[in-house]
This record gives C-alpha cells, structure tokens and sequence, in this order.
C-alpha cells in the first residue's frame, strides 16, 4: 500500500511531551491515560497528523523529505481547544442585570419582565454587521489567547429571518482568524416581542426560515432553549421536525432550570448534545446514552447565575455518557472568555478530574459538534495543538488567572497571535 501523498508538505515536531488524549474516552483518572509521551515527536503532512510517538521510535522513512523541522523546546503538547458551545455574537451587554441579580432578582423574573435575552435581542437588532463583527473578534481573540481551535456559535439574539442570518454571517467570518467555526441557528431561543402572546406562530415563523438559512451556507446545526421561561416540549419538536426535514443535526439547551424532559426528546432525535443539563433525571441520561449524545455541562452558568442543583456528574460517568465543557459565553448567563477558567471550574464546583476537564474541551467537545477528525493527537486527525508552558496537562485545569499558552498550531501551521 502506497501511503505517500505526493506535494503534501511534511513538517517534523520535536522536543516536547506530548499529552494526545489517545485512548479510551471513558478512562478514569491515573497518568497513562493521558496518553503521555516523554520526548515525543510529531510527523505533520498537510492539515494532518501523520506519526505521533517518542522521538526514538521515529521510522527513517518518515524522516526522508521532511521540509522543516520545529523545535518545541520542552512544551507540553495538548490538542488544540474546542468550544462547543458559544453565543459570540450580541451587541451590548448585561451588568445592570448583574446587578439587580446581586439585590436578590432571578435570572427567570428578569427574564419574565422583559429583560434578559430580550434586552440583548433589541441591542443586536440595532447593531451593524460590521460593529458586530469587530465585538466577535474581540471576544474570539480572547478564547484564542488560550489556545481555541474550534469554535461552535449559535444565533438566537436575532430572532428575525435577517438578524439571524446578519449574526450568523458573522459568525462564519470569524474563521478568517484561524479558526474552525460551527454555527447553529437557535431561532427557539426566546419570544420576540412582536410575536407577544404568539408563541406557535413564532415556532412556525423558526422553522420557515431554516431551508433559506440553510440554503445561503449558514446553519451546522438547529439548537432550542426548552424551558419554562422559552419553548415547550411539543414546540421544540417542532423545530426538530424541521431541522430533520432537512438534513440538519440537533443539540438542546435542556434541564437548565427546570426538568422538561427535554433531554430524552432530544435523544429521540440523535441528538449532538445537550446543554447545561442540573436538572437532568436518570431517563434522560439512559435516552442519551442510547443515542450517544454528549453531555456538556457549563460550568460558567453554573457559576454566574450562583447554581446550586449541580449537574449529575457521577450519573453520567456511571452511564458512560461522554461529558464535554464549553464556556457558554453570552451577556446574560456567562460573560466569560476564559477557557481554562472553565478546566478549574469544572474541577473545583462539578469535581472532574482534570484529565475529564481537558478530554471535555478537546475530544468530547468535537463529538458535541460532529466532528470527528480533531480532539486528540493520533494519526489522521488534524493538526491543531497548544504549546504550554507546563509540565502536566493536569496544570490547564490547575492555575486560574494565569495563562501558560505559549503559541497555537492549526492544520499544522504556528498561528501568530500571541
Ligand atoms: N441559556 C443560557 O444560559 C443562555 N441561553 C440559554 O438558553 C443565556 C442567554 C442570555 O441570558 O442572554
Ligand atoms: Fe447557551
């Protein structure tokens, strides 16, 4: 079998141990399964990952036409991060209702008076494509300082055909910056106020524009927010119907605040994942292990709105359901742009294991996006990694406040913006 794929460019990586999440998604805590390997070398051709081990077990032939070699100078090696689960793209922000939450409102009565989404709706309506583009860019340049590859962003501040498509084309250009983007449409995010008292009627209008959405490149994937304070049961199905009228995979936003058995409707749809996930009963762990959707908990929800119901960790793991993290940056429920704040967070309020943190922003991350060719270092996945000043990947969910990223490789190639 002839493997060479002649005028890919081979480059060769050395000097660095190598943290490449290799074996089973499941394992438990202990240091092999970190796949650790001391004095590793990695052989990219391409986009890709071609070799992947220790240095001295090299093959010759794989050395033959390599056309620079990459001194990684001691650097911990992890792959590239992913965020699988974003509202990058608002205009305004929230802190007055910070503020209000702080004198004792909930994020429901805000939210029942108007505010909340709605408020960010209206900012994002009024706010020009290009002002909202250079917003993104900050807010994605921020993820990248630590180490962001991969970037999933929903719509859903829009809430009409054009505000949604205007945000979703925005977030498409963010993967000008040296990203992969994933954008899902989240039209079922909450009531805009012209269609008061009219919430079927706003579901149909949600699942009429997804074909045009589609159509102009714009929709990865169809999410809802299935809540007593948004969409029932029987309407986010609706929108599921639709998007699988047409091809599109479904992710939720379930049992966030209540249980509305969400989660297992969505499992009845094969769904991605499903999001934030406090208030999730055992059948709707099973329906999801069934399906294989992934979990992914949103430690800086949990965190901003001051949680107490904790996601059920210990379930799941027991289910073997796989568990991803993702910032959920959005001006109401988390503001945050730091991803490794996230690692700690997930360590210090959901009690993962650092080695389940990392795993949850690197290979479970991308199974909650449908993708399958990133998340660890073996041959054949692409070639996004970090290099971090550290020397155990257990240090990324570990330090809070300080950023031990050194530079980002994506598709083999070093991204300068460090
Ligand atoms: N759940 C959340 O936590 C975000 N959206 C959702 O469905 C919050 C969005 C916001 O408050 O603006
Ligand atoms: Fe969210």
């Amino acid at each position: 079998m002839n493997l060479e794929r002649p005028g890919a460019r081979r480059t060769l990586w050395t000097n660095a141990t190598l943290a490449t999440l290799a074996e089973g998604e499941h394992a438990p805590g202990g240091n092999a399964d970190w796949g650790l390997v001391e004095r590793g070398a990695m052989v990219v051709e391409g986009e890709q990952l071609r070799w992947v081990g220790p240095a001295a077990e090299l093959p010759d032939a794989l050395r033959a036409d390599v056309v620079e070699e990459h001194d990684l100078d001691g650097a911990l090696i992890t792959p590239g991060l992913i965020d699988c689960h974003t509202h990058l793209v608002y205009g305004g922000e929230r802190s007055a209702e910070f503020e209000l939450r702080l004198q004792g409102a909930t994020y429901e009565e805000i939210a029942r008076a108007g505010g909340g989404i709605r408020s960010t709706v209206a900012a994002t309506r009024l706010a020009g494509e290009h002002e909202l583009h250079v917003l993104a860019v900050q807010r994605a340049r921020a993820l990248m300082a630590e180490g962001l590859t991969t970037l999933e962003v929903k719509s859903g501040y829009g809430l009409s055909l054009a505000a949604e498509a205007k945000c979703l084309r925005v977030a498409r250009k963010l993967g000008e910056l040296g990203l992969t983007v994933r954008t899902t449409y989240l039209g079922a995010h909450a009531l805009p106020p012209e269609f008061e008292g009219r919430q079927d009627e706003y579901v149909d209008a949600v699942c009429a524009w997804l074909p045009e959405l589609k159509r102009q490149g714009l929709v990865d994937a169809v999410d809802a927010f299935c809540e007593r304070i948004a969409f029932t049961p029987a309407q986010t199905r609706r929108v599921f119907e639709a998007a699988r009228a047409l091809g599109l995979p479904v992710k939720l936003h379930a049992e966030q605040l209540s249980d509305q058995g969400g989660a297992a409707l969505a499992a009845e749809f094969n769904a991605l994942s499903c999001d934030h996930l406090e208030w999730l009963s055992e059948s709707g762990i099973a329906a999801m292990k069934q399906a294989g959707t992934v979990a992914v908990l949103l430690p800086g929800a949990f965190y901003f709105l001051r949680e107490t119901k904790l996601p059920p960790i210990q379930a799941l793991r027991d289910a073997g359901v796989p568990i991803a993290l993702a910032t959920d940056h959005n001006p109401g429920s988390s503001p945050g742009l730091s991803l490794l704040l996230m690692l700690n967070m997930a360590c210090t309020f959901f009690r993962m294991t650092p080695q389940e943190a990392l795993r949850g922003m690197t290979v479970n991350a991308a199974r909650a996006l449908g993708l399958h060719d990133r998340g660890r270092l073996v041959a054949g996945q692409r070639a996004d990694f970090c290099l971090w000043d550290a020397a155990h990947p257990r240090e990324l969910a570990y330090w809070f406040g300080r950023n031990p990223l050194r530079q980002t490789v994506v598709g083999g190639v070093r991204r300068m913006d460090r």
